[in-house]
């Protein structure tokens, strides 16, 4: 899988990739992440990729001219799936929609700052608009470093058997069940005894009912 993303501030997306899962996905070649500086594609030698809004109005919206050069240079090499565009007046990120991400071969994301971006970029470009949660990010990288996270970690083969998706916290609608390792007994708190006994069924029901347990007391909108 390919991702693309440009941004104005490409610094703020050099180490989110860099550790762990993420790294280990773009060493097996699974994942391959570019991100571009916008200003590459500035109007002007000022760098300049943004004006003030018409109709007047605090902050600066970017240009429809560099991120449509942006977008169509990278339009040559490739074939977009989907143009998706960060926003906190976007589609609500969940679990589900980072699983349909995953499967798709070449993503473009287009990170916003200071009011946005023209509306005609969304309009004609934009095939996808993403919010990570209702409040209010200073620009659209640190929540695509998000979605990027929880898509490049299930791509198929990313993860081993060790780190299996499938038991993730909302993969079925339910929270992951609590967790232990060793001691046994650290200061007298003990670990479930369900848990030493080494019969797998036991384990596997007590883990469904403390899913069920964990979701209704902490988020029983997910069971409805
Ligand atoms: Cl995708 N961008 C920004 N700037 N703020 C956000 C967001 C995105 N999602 C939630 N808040």
């Amino acid at each position: 899988m390919n991702i693309d993303i440009i941004s104005v501030a490409p610094e703020l997306l050099d180490s989110p990739f860099a550790h762990s899962i993420m790294k280990r996905a773009k060493e097996k070649k699974l994942l391959q992440i570019q991100v571009h500086n916008l200003r590459n594609w500035a109007i002007n030698k000022h760098g300049q990729i943004d004006d003030y809004q018409y109709g007047g109005g605090a902050g600066m919206v970017m240009m429809c001219e560099p991120l449509v050069n942006a977008i169509e240079a990278l339009q040559q090499q490739k074939k977009f799936d989907e143009i998706i565009f960060m926003t906190p007046d976007g589609e609500p990120f969940t679990q589900q929609k980072a699983n349909q991400l995953s499967l798709k071969e070449n993503i473009l994301i287009i990170c916003g700052h200071y009011k946005g971006i023209d509306e005609r970029i969304r309009e004609h470009y934009v095939t996808l608009e993403i919010s990570i949660g209702d409040y209010v990010l200073s620009g659209g990288e640190l929540a695509a470093a998000v979605v990027v996270d929880a898509i490049g970690r299930i791509i198929p083969g990313v993860l081993n058997d060790e780190t299996s998706a499938l038991t993730d916290s909302f993969q079925d609608n339910l929270l992951a069940p609590p967790v232990y390792t060793r001691p046994a007994n650290f200061k007298g708190w003990q670990v479930p005894d369900v848990l030493l006994q080494g019969d797998t069924k036991k384990i596997e029901d007590w883990r469904l009912e403390q899913s069920i347990i964990r979701t209704e007391k902490k988020r029983p909108n997910l069971l409805k």
